[in-house]
């Protein structure tokens, strides 16, 4: 008989808590969050001021910043992302790469799929799509698709809870769906790391997908900075717009906003509705400050101007925000943004080509290349002096 090592080191019984990855790892000397971090802000919140109040002046004083900013997004919008499972193990088949996670006695195991590029050389660069590939495979890189689903559901409210994080951990039953799969990305990454047969260049995976995995990709890539590239496309609302922006761009057209989006379904923690339902306002954080959590790393916004539903205003003026998080890190570089012209939901338009293959060089292959660009489509203008009120240091 075979000994199953991995059902057995799942029995060893739990430990005291659960560790929360952003929570764990920040250092004594950050400074402490105040413990009801709301306050009321109709601009964007300021990415440079502490939740107490003091100004971040450093790179060291910005590195507890992100920390506090994930601390924060778990706490108001996502719900919390655990930390290092008791045990993680994986194997490679063919092209199933299974994924084997046990804590507190439980286990779930789930197989993304690894597709090898006809030429390059191993250990390759990789992409992991969530739900499916929705850019162009570009030349060199392994595509590894995620079904992100099966980890946490996302049909509709029916699927609050649902999902394979949720059998491994029912006391998180009120996270969205989102931090589930970004947590499920994490453990990928810990498979890749030990298990050199897989082929997989651990310091060079970017993560993608459009719309509402998009949001996902999103979440994912500010959550683990072991990923190099993030690439959320055609996002929207919850993805790279931001709530506020969201608001004022649905007061003139059909944009979707967070009181909406937590009708609809469950990406987010049950505890974001008291805000989605009376003011976003409130929050200490806005999506400007997601993305600047993927910072120094690259992020590639990859939009449509089609969809007025998807808050194209919204999501351009919020990253052109978060591209002052990367200036003031002195890599304003490794944020692009490339929205199109109108085109069917989710399909590449080939010229946005060029700017994918400039993000891929530069952040899976190490070239040079040239990733400044910031390119909104049509007239989208934004002033940033009606939402921006604080200004963008130069921290080193
Ligand atoms: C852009 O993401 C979502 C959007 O938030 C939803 O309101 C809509 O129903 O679906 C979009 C999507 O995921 O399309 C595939």
């Amino acid at each position: 008989m075979r000994l199953n090592l991995s059902a057995l080191i799942c029995l060893i019984p739990a430990v005291l808590s659960i560790p929360f990855e952003g929570f764990t790892k920040r250092p004594n000397t950050c400074p402490k969050t105040p413990v009801n971090a709301t306050r009321y802000d109709a601009k964007l919140p300021d990415p440079f001021m502490f939740a107490n109040g003091r100004p971040v002046k450093t790179l060291s004083d910005f590195a507890c910043r992100q920390r506090e900013v994930s601390e924060l997004f778990q706490t108001f919008e996502l719900g919390a992302k655990p930390g290092n499972p008791d045990s993680v193990f994986g194997s490679i088949s063919g092209p199933n790469l299974t994924v084997t996670v046990c804590v507190h006695g439980r286990t779930v195991s789930f197989t993304p799929t690894i597709a090898y590029p006809a030429n390059g050389t191993a250990p390759h660069p990789a992409i992991i799509a969530l739900g499916g590939l929705t850019i162009p495979a570009p030349s060199g890189v392994a595509i590894i698709i995620y079904n992100n689903d099966d980890i946490g559901a996302q049909l509709d409210q029916s699927s609050r809870d649902q999902g394979k994080f949720f059998e491994l951990y029912p006391e998180l039953g009120a996270n969205g769906a989102m931090v589930a799969w970004a947590w499920g990305i994490s453990r990928i990454l810990d498979v890749l790391e030990t298990l050199p047969e897989a082929n997989i260049n651990t310091k060079k995976i970017a993560v993608t997908g459009c719309s509402r995995n998009g949001k996902g990709a999103l979440v994912a890539g500010a959550l683990d900075s072991r990923i190099a590239l993030t690439i959320p496309q055609e996002s929207g609302s919850g993805g790279t717009a931001c709530w506020r922006l969201s608001d004022y761009e649905n007061h003139n057209a059909s944009t979707q906003t967070a009181s909406e989006i937590v009708q609809e379904n469950v990406w987010f923690a049950t505890q974001f509705d008291d805000f989605a339902n009376t003011t976003v306002d409130m929050l200490p954080i806005d999506h400007h400050m997601l993305a600047g959590l993927v910072a120094p790393r690259g992020l590639l916004v990859i939009d449509n101007i089609g969809y007025e539903w998807l808050g194209p205003w919204s999501s351009y003026g919020c990253m052109k925000t978060a591209h002052r998080i990367f200036q003031a890190l002195g890599v304003s570089d490794h944020l692009g943004y490339s929205m199109s012209p109108s085109h069917l939901h989710c399909s590449f338009p080939s010229n946005q080509g060029p700017e994918l293959q400039a993000f891929v060089d530069k952040f899976l292959f190490d070239k040079i290349s040239d990733t400044n660009f910031f390119n909104p489509a049509g007239n989208i203008t934004f002033d940033d002096a009606q939402w921006v009120d604080w200004s963008t240091p130069h921290l080193r």
